[in-house]
C-alpha cells in the first residue's frame, strides 16, 4: 500500500521523531511512490544523529530542493513604451508616426556600405532622368560617380501583375514609382508588406529607372548573448485566465513543478508572460457566455494567486496582449495597476508594455504579444497560422513588429515615435496571439511562438484556429537550447 503524508507522520510519530510543519508542507512535493522511502530515511538520519524534529532544510537537502544560489537572476527592462507614450492628434500624428519609422530604419541602412549611396525619392528620380542629375542617360550609372543608386522609402502601393511589376515609394520628399522587370524580384515584391521600409538599386534602362534589387533591413546574422551560468526562462502566453477554456488544471501543474526537485525546474529563474494572461471582458461577442470569471479584476486577481505559487526567487515579466485592460492600440502600456494592484506590487513581477525588451542575465528578450500576425497571414501569399514562426521571420527582415498600418485587427496609435521598429539585435524573440506553438532561428535570433493555455473555444473553431496548448518552452539562457514542458512530465535538460 502507497503511504500518505498521514501514514508518514505516524511512522516518524511511532519512532520518536517530529515533523516540523514547514517539512510536512514540503512532503506534498513528495510523489506518492517516493513517500515511504523518503521519510524512513528522514527518521534514520534523525535517530542517528540523536534528533527529534525533521525539519524543511533536511527535507530540501535530500530532495534536491535548495535552488542553487550560483544561478543568476538579472532581470532589465531595457525597451518598455509604459509611460513614454505620447500619442499625436489625427492624420498629424500619423505622419509623425511614418517619419519616425523611415528615420529609424534609414538609420539602419545607412549604417551599410549601400547607406552612401542613398538619394531621396525625388533626387532619385531626377538624377536618372537626366534632368539635374548627373546626365549620364540611359545605362549609365545613375547618380554620378560610378556605381549603382540606392533609394529607401515606406511602400505606398505594389502591384505585379501580368508580369509587369511596380513599387511605389515614399519618404519624406515624395514618392518614387518603380517598375520592376526581373521575375524573381516581382515575386519579392509582391511579398512586401504595405508601408513597410525597403531599399532599392535602381538601375537605368532606355525608358527610365528600374529596380535591380530589393531589400529589406533585415536582420543581420550575429552571436547571441549567452547567460554565463546555467539560468532557464520559460516562456508562456495566452492564458486567457477567466475563460472557461483556461487550462486552469495543467497551468497549476506547471507552477507546481517549478518548485519539484527537477534540476530543469530548480534552474528556472523567469517567467515570461506575454500577453493576453487573462481572457478580458467585452472583447467579443457574447463573451460573457464563455467566462467562469466575468469581471477582469477577478480574472486578474485569480492570476496573482496563480503566479503566487511560483517561487518568489523566479522573477515574472507580464505584458499585455488584445485580451488584457488598458489601452488596445499598439504600443500598449503595461496592464494599468487598477486593475491589479496585487500583481504590480508583487516583489518578484515586473509588469512591461507591448512590445518590450527584457534581458535575462544578458539574453535579450523581444517581448510582442504578436497582434499583426493576424493581418499579414491574410495579405501575405503564402504564410498561414500553421507557420506563426515564417511570419515572425517577417517580421524580423522588416524589422517591424506591425508593418501593415490600419490592417483588420492592429490598431496602431499615432504615436510620434514608431515603438514598433526593431532597432536592435534581439537574442530572442517571443511572441505568442496565434495559439499556435512554434520555435525556430533565423540568423542568430532564437524565435518563439509560446502557444497559449487555453482550449480551442467555439469560435476559434468556426475559423478553423486549431491550437496547441499546454506547452512552456523552456530555454536554457547558456545555450539557448529549448526544451517543452507538457503537463505530461516535465522538461527535459536542453
Ligand atoms: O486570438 C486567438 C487566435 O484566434 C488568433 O490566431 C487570432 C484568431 N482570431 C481572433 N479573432 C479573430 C477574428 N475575428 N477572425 C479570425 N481569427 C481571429 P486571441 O487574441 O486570443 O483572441
Ligand atoms: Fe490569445
Ligand atoms: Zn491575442
Amino acid at each position: 500500500m502507497e503511504w500518505d503524508r498521514k501514514e508518514a507522520l505516524r511512522y516518524a510519530l511511532s519512532r520518536n521523531v517530529q515533523i516540523s510543519p514547514a517539512a510536512f508542507k514540503i512532503l506534498e512535493l513528495v510523489p506518492i511512490d517516493k513517500l515511504e522511502v523518503v521519510i524512513k530515511s528522514a527518521v534514520q538520519a534523525n535517530k542517528r544523529e540523536r534528533r527529534a524534529m525533521i525539519t524543511s532544510e533536511e527535507l530540501e537537502d535530500y530532495l534536491g530542493l535548495k535552488r542553487d544560489v550560483g544561478v543568476k537572476a538579472d532581470l532589465r527592462v531595457l525597451s518598455d513604451p509604459t509611460g513614454h507614450i505620447t500619442t499625436g492628434e489625427g492624420a498629424d500624428g500619423y505622419g509623425a508616426l511614418f517619419v519616425s519609422r523611415y528615420e529609424k530604419l534609414k538609420r539602419i541602412v545607412l549604417a551599410r556600405p549601400e547607406g552612401r549611396r542613398l538619394k531621396s525619392c525625388t533626387g532619385a528620380a531626377a538624377g536618372g532622368g537626366g534632368g539635374s542629375g548627373s546626365g549620364s542617360g540611359d545605362g549609365g550609372g545613375g547618380g554620378g560617380g560610378g556605381g549603382d543608386t540606392y533609394v529607401a522609402g515606406l511602400v505606398d502601393h505594389k502591384e505585379v501583375r501580368n508580369g509587369r511589376g511596380e513599387l511605389r515609394l515614399e519618404d519624406p520628399s515624395g514618392m518614387l514609382t518603380v517598375p520592376v522587370f526581373n521575375e524573381d524580384l516581382q515575386g519579392e515584391v509582391g511579398s512586401l508588406m504595405r508601408d513597410q521600409f525597403v531599399m532599392v538599386r535602381l538601375g537605368w534602362g532606355k525608358k527610365g529607372i528600374y529596380a535591380k534589387d530589393v531589400m529589406q533591413p533585415d536582420t543581420p546574422t550575429h552571436t547571441p548573448n549567452r547567460s554565463d551560468t546555467e539560468a532557464y526562462a520559460a516562456l508562456l502566453s495566452d492564458l486567457h485566465v477567466g475563460s472557461k477554456y483556461f487550462m486552469e488544471d495543467e497551468f497549476e501543474e506547471f507552477v507546481t513543478w517549478l518548485s519539484e526537485p527537477d534540476r530543469v525546474a530548480r534552474s528556472i529563474r523567469f517567467v515570461l508572460l506575454c500577453g493576453d494572461v487573462v481572457d478580458g471582458v467585452g472583447i467579443y461577442k457574447d463573451q460573457d457566455k464563455e467566462l467562469v470569471l466575468p469581471v477582469v479584476e477577478e480574472q486578474l486577481g485569480r492570476l496573482e494567486e496563480l503566479l503566487a505559487k511560483i517561487p518568489e526567487y523566479v522573477k515574472i515579466v507580464i505584458a499585455p496582449g488584445n485580451h488584457d485592460p488598458g489601452r488596445r492600440a499598439l504600443p500598449q502600456p503595461a496592464i494599468p495597476e487598477k486593475y491589479c494592484p496585487g500583481l504590480w506590487q508583487r516583489g518578484n513581477i515586473t509588469m512591461v508594455g507591448n512590445p518590450a525588451i527584457v534581458s535575462l542575465n544578458g539574453v535579450r528578450v523581444l517581448m510582442f504579444h504578436g497582434q499583426s500576425i493576424d493581418d499579414i497571414v491574410r495579405v501575405t501569399p503564402g504564410l498561414s497560422y500553421d507557420g506563426p514562426a515564417e511570419v515572425m521571420r517577417h517580421l524580423l527582415r522588416a524589422r517591424h513588429l506591425s508593418p501593415i498600418y490600419g490592417g483588420k485587427t492592429t490598431p496602431i496609435a499615432p504615436e510620434s515615435e514608431d515603438w514598433m521598429v526593431i532597432e536592435e539585435n534581439v537574442d530572442i524573440f517571443h511572441a505568442g496571439h496565434v495559439h499556435r506553438w512554434a520555435v525556430d532561428s533565423y540568423r542568430g535570433t532564437l524565435i518563439v511562438n509560446s502557444g497559449a493555455w487555453q482550449r480551442q473555444t467555439p469560435f476559434q473553431m468556426s475559423v478553423g484556429v486549431v491550437p496547441t496548448p499546454g506547452i512552456a518552452t523552456v530555454v536554457n539562457l547558456k545555450t539557448l537550447k529549448v526544451s517543452q514542458w507538457t503537463a505530461r512530465g516535465g522538461a527535459e535538460p536542453g
